[in-house]
């Protein structure tokens, strides 16, 4: 599926090995062991309900070909990021069928799925690596020269040196070489082609030359989302010209900052993003915009006050790019850096009644839908701001207004809202309350909030009541 085809997504990301067993089993997962718990492709499909019932129409998984087998000092592969053969599948995940299955239910079901791939690097297990063990690249010719990266501010330094450590060194690809920029091009449509994948999320993006990724991103014929690890939106922005979009580190920044206390600036939030606005390729459309991932502590290890909580995990779905829910924040999951933020969903028992942060990104997603469904415009309409307050902070793409603060779950937020766009005593509804409002004669909004939540306004028109109705 082309860029253009994912804007109007929704994704849920997880972690394959964490997400669910075959068999609904519920093994121990304990994430400080760093093992494979026994989460598979089959697992996935039969909680493909579970998704779609929050309203999710994409999934993003883990990588999916071989790994690195056995202990290591870092533990075992179970998140796929280390590879040892580019061209065989990861047998704790299931077979090539059990994957093509995957991808058969989710089609079935009108949704896409992007898989996870890794170009810069493969799994070593000393430092020097034994290039042996790694597939189809199995000589030093094929890789950097071994250093570590020690200077981030020195490109050349990011790109050929190697990540990783000496347990594990991550084997830095010598993706300057033809024959290795040739193989995976074909390796690329070989996976979309032979998987039949829709995207593709693109890890260290930025230890790769920027000049390899548009070759690959066009090889691939889907939409491409890379990883660029960096808080600076200068240093981001060159990478939207050489694929579909890029995962939007820079606002994550600044919205973890913004609500993780009740002091953070909502100000260095708007500046980011209006900064992100005018300098990617496509404005921010085609960003993945997150706010939690595998590889950060989960905001609720920062702060669990709900008001914070709920306002923080409201951002990604009210803003101009493609939003992406990380497994497990649904069921306000608190664990800290990796390994801590990758645990089992199972041990939820993926239980939806009485779940409100469930419910917040279900109404969520069905707010994103109702208001792309009621302006045409609506994936190409850039956000504004129009009112920024000390605490609180108005979002306005039409017709979605979300009202937002950061005064914390003690506090009685309000918002004084003009230019909204909307008529004179229009009627308007909250969607995540379904309490009902009307805007004043000249369209403006004046509302007083509870307990620090969030609100999101759509003219009432433009939602379907049978939500509401559905909610009590
Ligand atoms: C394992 C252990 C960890 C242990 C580590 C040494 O080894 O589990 O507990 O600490 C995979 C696994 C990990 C594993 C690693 C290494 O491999 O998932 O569990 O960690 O073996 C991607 C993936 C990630 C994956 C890999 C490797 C890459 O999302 O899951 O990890 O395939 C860098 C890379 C980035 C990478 C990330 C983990 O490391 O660029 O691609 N993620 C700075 C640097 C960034 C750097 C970041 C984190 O630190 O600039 O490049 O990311 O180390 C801001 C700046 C940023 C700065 C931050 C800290 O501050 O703007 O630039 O980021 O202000
Ligand atoms: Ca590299």
């Amino acid at each position: 599926a082309s860029t253009d085809d994912w804007r109007r997504r929704s994704i849920y990301q997880l972690v394959t090995d964490r997400f669910a067993t075959s068999n609904d089993s519920s093994p121990t997962c304990d994430t400080d062991d760093r093992v494979y718990c026994g989460g598979t492709w089959q697992g996935i499909v039969n909680k493909l309900d579970y998704i779609q019932g929050m309203g999710f129409d994409a999934i993003w998984i883990s990588p999916i070909v071989a790994n690195v087998e056995g202990s290591t000092g870092d533990g075992e592969s179970y998140h796929g990021y280390w590879t040892a053969d580019q061209n065989s599948l990861n047998s704790h995940f299931g077979t090539a069928d059990d994957l093509v299955a995957l991808s058969s239910a989710l089609h079935a079901r009108g949704m896409y799925l992007m898989v996870d791939v890794v170009v810069n690097h493969m799994g070593g297990t000393s430092v020097p690596p034994d290039y042996s063990t790694l597939a189809p690249f199995n000589s030093e010719s094929k890789f950097h020269p071994f250093c570590w990266i020690t200077d981030y501010s020195n490109q050349t330094n990011v790109e050929h040196c190697w990540l990783g450590d000496n347990s594990v060194p991550l084997v830095d690809v010598n993706t300057e070489d033809d024959s290795v920029v040739d193989f995976f091009n074909s390796w690329i449509a070989g996976i979309v082609s032979n998987y039949s994948v829709d995207g593709i999320r693109i890890d260290t993006v930025k230890h790769v030359r920027q000049d390899f990724w548009s070759g690959f991103a066009e090889a691939s014929a889907v939409y491409t989302v890379g990883e660029i690890f960096d808080g600076d939106v200068n240093y981001v922005s060159p990478y939207t010209k050489v694929l579909g979009g890029v995962l939007d580190y820079p606002t994550w920044y600044q919205l973890t900052s913004a609500f993780e206390s009740t002091s953070g600036s909502l100000s260095n939030l708007v500046s980011t993003v209006q900064q992100a606005q005018s300098s990617y390729a496509n404005g921010e459309f085609t960003a993945g915009s997150f706010l939690e991932n595998q590889d950060n502590p989960r905001f609720q290890s920062i702060t669990t006050d709900q008001g914070l909580v709920k306002n923080a995990m409201s951002w990604p779905f009210i803003q101009d790019g493609i939003p992406i829910l990380y497994y497990g924040q649904e069921q306000g999951y608190t664990g800290g850096g990796d390994p801590a933020n990758r645990e089992a969903l199972w041990l939820s028992g993926y239980v939806t009644q009485e779940k409100p942060l469930l419910q917040l990104v279900t109404s969520l997603n069905a707010a994103r839908k109702a208001a792309i469904a009621a302006n045409s415009n609506y994936l190409s309409t850039a956000l504004t701001f129009p009112s920024v307050e000390g605490s609180t902070l108005a979002v306005l793409k039409y017709p979605m207004l979300a009202l937002l603060t950061n005064g914390g779950s003690s506090s009685t937020p309000s918002w004084s809202v003009s230019g909204t766009g909307y008529d004179a005593n229009e009627a308007l509804i909250d969607v995540l309350t379904c309490t009902t409002y009307t805007a004043d004669g000249s369209g403006g909004v004046s509302i007083t909030g509870s307990a620090g939540e969030p609100v999101i306004i759509l003219p009432t028109i433009a939602f379907n009541q049978t939500y509401c109705q559905s909610l009590s």
